[in-house]
């Protein structure tokens, strides 16, 4: 698999990817998270591929990372910055206690 993204393992979370790197301590606090709820949500890696830091600037202003981009059912994309706020998401999103899924 020749490619600069890499996966995280398991369980579909259409519409997310995360830009960051994983040497980057913020990052991996959100990777970690990521592995915990067993989501697959690819990392555009920022530091291998300047083309996902220039889509990170163009978005935001600026290239910090971790930057979580969300992408709606109607093709709508929200840029989430700050790890903190990322990992709060995916918990109340995916995680156990999660009341996303009642409709
Ligand atoms: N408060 C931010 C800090 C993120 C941060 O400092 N990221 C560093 C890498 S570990 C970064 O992208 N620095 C380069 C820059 O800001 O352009 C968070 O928690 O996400």
């Amino acid at each position: 698999m020749a490619s600069n993204d890499e996966r995280v393992d398991s369980e579909g979370a259409g519409g997310l990817s995360l830009y960051g790197y994983p040497q980057c301590p913020y990052c991996a606090r959100v990777l970690h998270a990521i592995e915990s709820l067993g989501l697959a949500i690819p990392l555009r890696n920022t530091m291998q591929d300047g083309d996902h830091r220039d889509v990170v600037v163009a978005a935001l202003g600026r290239g910090t990372v971790p930057v979580l981009r969300i992408e709606g059912g109607e093709g709508e994309v929200e840029w989430m910055p700050e790890s903190a706020e990322i990992v709060r998401y995916l918990v109340s999103r995916f995680g156990d206690g999660s009341r996303d899924g009642r409709e």
